[in-house]
């Protein structure tokens, strides 16, 4: 059975293609996953992907991550970026290897963007691709467990 990858979706990220294309482009969330289950598979994995605007909600997905011995994680953590240490330490306390992707380039964007608790957790971080970097996400992630 193919190992599983968890990609999980922070608050906003279900009106992806559907508001402020100028920003986040045209690809909806739907696109996102398509996107993500073809990357996988060209390396071997298999996707559960996620979405939910609760913190709560975010927590219990990485937990399950844990639980299921999940290969790794590919987490856009939007809002949450730079307010949830509640979120940075699910994913220390599950210690699977996890890369944060970000649509914009968060460091071009305001101040109050820049700074990511989730960044401290995480193996790796892709911004400012727009969505290619879900897919660069896992193409990093599958290069890392092969080095395993
Ligand atoms: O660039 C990213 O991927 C962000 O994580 C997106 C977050 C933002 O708070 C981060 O600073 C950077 C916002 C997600 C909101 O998504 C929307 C998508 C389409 C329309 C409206 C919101």
């Amino acid at each position: 059975m193919p190992s599983l990858i968890y990609v999980i979706n922070g608050p906003n990220l279900n009106l992806l293609g559907k508001r402020e294309p100028e920003k986040y482009g045209r690809a909806t969330l739907d696109d996102v996953e398509t996107l993500c289950r073809d990357t996988a598979q060209k390396h071997g994995y298999e996707i559960e992907f996620r979405q939910s605007n609760k913190e709560g909600e975010l927590i219990d997905c990485i937990q399950e991550a844990g639980k299921k011995n999940a290969a790794g994680i590919v987490i856009n953590p939007a809002g949450y970026t730079t307010t949830s240490i509640a979120m940075m330490d699910a994913i220390l306390g599950v210690g699977l290897p996890t890369v944060e992707v970000h649509i914009t380039n968060i460091h071009a964007r305001e101040s109050f963007r820049h700074n990511s608790y989730i960044s401290k957790a995480a193996r790796g971080v892709i911004c400012g691709l727009g969505v290619d970097g879900y897919a660069l996400a896992i193409s990093g992630l599958a290069g890392i467990l092969k080095k395993k």
